[in-house]
């Protein structure tokens, strides 16, 4: 049978030979899981243990009786597990207790199969933290999108989650002194449920440096501030001093609070996960070495505290290179912020391409790999099902299988439409941090001959002008499968807009087309006919440009804005041209 796991194990031993799990089976769950999300998990799993049966189910994690037999096989790695299934059984053997969840998880996919493989499988991930920082401008995600990141994440393998929408006025100025409202505050505290159930670690982050004052008062309301959030629950914070200017970006003031909260606040406590700090200069463009800004962070901070960095550019790939400036400045491991595929500079588009770019080799140069998604919490699943794929297993990352993985699992019954979209869906356009994605790979080719035949020679390139109305039909019927689908109602609602824009390009195109054989064919009423009507489709597109999605930033609604829209645009022109109306 053909599957892949997700994300791709270090080591998957299967066989064509299966099992069914019989009526009558056993369970042992290790006695330190209890209470813990594995448990939990385990137990949805495999309702009806009976006490002794020929077929057992054993989950634990090193030190539980109830995996013993197989401590030596768990990978040493934190968050590693061994699982194994037999024709006598079903072991999960992890190194810790999330290990023993992802080993679940793992076996969650397989159960799921037509049939269950006789399989070993021996995994760690690659980088400690894997994850996602809600960290954009724009409408922050709702309690709904949150839930449903949060389950996502747990079966992804995704262990961190930062809460930092640069919107929530509680998180950043003017009310990160105050404590949230009531019904803010209840919802807080079911995601760090959630957060907990999926092995998730919730960190909750403030961005006070807008206007904070360096004075007893600010520190003691900051401090008043955690304070009620760990009443909600929360037992993991950053500070955020990115995107500030004044006195706020002081390198000297930004240590003294953060070793302050260190010290009194997370080591005073004794459960709070290590503290995160985004620093001022965050990247490596904005880095004054003169100012010696990073210096004193990596000299002075504690060394506990864990820094962000974007890479080179605001919005970057992450490579060698940028890790081997930052780190040694940092004098320790930086965390990565990725900024994909975070929109909020480009908020007239969706960019749901593949995941690639950040180099294979730098697992040992990070301490996290995180990403700043779009304000569409569902369209982004298709990148953080990558960067989930990327970060637990970067040797055997391959970024256009996991992209058509990303997208069958958002949509198994409209795969191959929301591929369709996916790939005229990605590309930026010019933008301010000169970030661009490839879109529309695969219909290039044809469109550049069509292009260059007709703009050059005035001829029609026969089978290149069939490939691209091909794509217009499928461009078309994409858009109405997926606008008909109920599969997954918050994604078609996120995307509704581009999708009618996407049906109405594609209508454009075939007529673009159109018009272009029937000029050459000297087809004079035919050629009039498809012109008016490519007309009215440029009014319609605009007017749906005009009419959704109507933020201050980037209004309006682009898509196959790097290739297709301005090639049919071109010809439409040309055709103009050499008719001479
Ligand atoms: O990237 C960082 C550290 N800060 C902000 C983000 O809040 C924002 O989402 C991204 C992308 O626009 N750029 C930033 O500067």
């Amino acid at each position: 049978q053909d599957f892949h796991l997700q994300p791709t194990p270090q080591k998957y031993v299967g066989s064509e030979d299966s099992v069914s799990i019989p009526a009558k089976y056993s369970l042992q769950v290790g006695a330190a899981l209890q209470g813990s999300a594995a448990e939990q998990l385990v137990a949805g799993l495999f309702p009806d243990a009976a006490v002794t049966a020929d077929f057992s189910v054993s989950i634990g994690m090193k030190g539980d009786k109830s995996i013993r037999k197989y401590a030596a096989r768990i990978p040493k790695q934190a968050e590693g597990y061994y699982l194994k299934i037999d024709k006598e059984g079903i072991v999960v053997a992890g190194a810790d207790r999330r290990g023993v969840f992802y080993g679940v998880q793992t076996l969650v996919q397989l159960i799921a199969l037509p049939k269950l493989p006789l399989a070993e499988v021996t995994d760690y991930p690659d980088v400690p933290y894997r994850g996602v920082v809600e960290g954009f401008y724009g409408v922050p995600w709702s309690r709904e999108a949150r839930l449903s990141q949060l389950d996502f994440y747990g079966r992804n393998k995704m262990n961190i989650y930062i809460y930092g929408p640069k919107d929530d006025p509680y998180h950043s100025s003017p009310n990160w002194r105050k404590p949230y409202p009531a019904q803010e505050a209840e919802q807080l505290k079911e995601l760090v449920e959630c957060a907990r159930r999926n092995e998730v670690l919730f960190y909750w982050a403030i961005h006070p440096g807008k206007d904070i004052r360096w004075n007893t008062e600010d520190r003691n309301l900051l401090m008043e501030k955690f304070e009620s959030m760990y009443r909600l629950g929360i037992r993991a914070f950053a500070v955020f001093f990115d995107d500030i200017s004044g006195e706020g970006t002081s390198a000297e003031k930004q240590v003294e609070l953060l070793n302050d909260i260190y010290h009194n606040f997370v080591k005073a406590k004794g459960d709070v996960a290590p503290l995160l700090m985004c620093p001022t200069e965050y990247n490596r463009l904005w880095t004054k070495l003169e100012g010696g800004y990073l210096a004193t962070l990596g000299g002075k901070l504690h060394p506990d505290i864990g820094i962000l960095w974007t890479g080179d550019k605001v919005v970057a790939c992450i490579d060698k290179p940028t890790m081997q400036f930052v780190n040694p400045l940092l004098k320790r491991k930086a965390f990565i912020w990725w900024n994909f595929p975070v929109s909020d500079y480009v908020r007239d588009r969706l960019l749901l391409g593949a995941v690639y770019g950040n180099g294979t080799d730098i697992d040992d140069d990070i301490s996290a790999f995180i990403s700043n998604p779009m304000e569409h919490a569902e369209a982004s699943k298709i990148a953080l099902f990558s960067i989930a794929d990327y970060a637990w297993n970067m040797d055997a990352y391959k970024s256009d299988a996991s992209w058509r993985r990303a997208v069958r699992y958002l949509m198994p019954g409209h795969a191959a439409a929301l591929q369709v979209f996916a790939s005229h869906n990605s590309d930026l356009g010019g933008n301010e941090h000169d970030f661009r994605r490839e879109e529309s790979e695969q219909i290039r080719p044809a469109l550049e001959r069509l292009l260059d035949a007709y703009c050059r020679e005035g001829k029609r390139e026969v089978a290149a002008a069939s490939a691209v109305t091909e794509e217009c039909e499928r461009m078309i019927a994409s858009a109405d499968l997926l606008l008909a689908s109920d599969e997954n109602p918050a994604l078609i609602k996120e995307i509704t807009p581009w999708l009618m824009q996407f049906k109405l390009l594609g209508e454009y195109g075939r007529e673009v087309l159109c018009m272009l054989a029937a000029q050459c064919d000297g087809k004079k009423t035919e050629l009039e006919k498809a012109a008016s009507h490519a007309k009215a489709l440029q009014v319609l597109m605009t007017k749906i440009d005009a009419t959704y999605n109507q933020n201050g930033f980037q209004p309006g609604v682009k898509t196959g804005s790097c290739h297709l829209k301005p090639a049919f645009d071109r010809l439409y022109q040309e055709v103009v041209r050499r008719t001479g109306k």
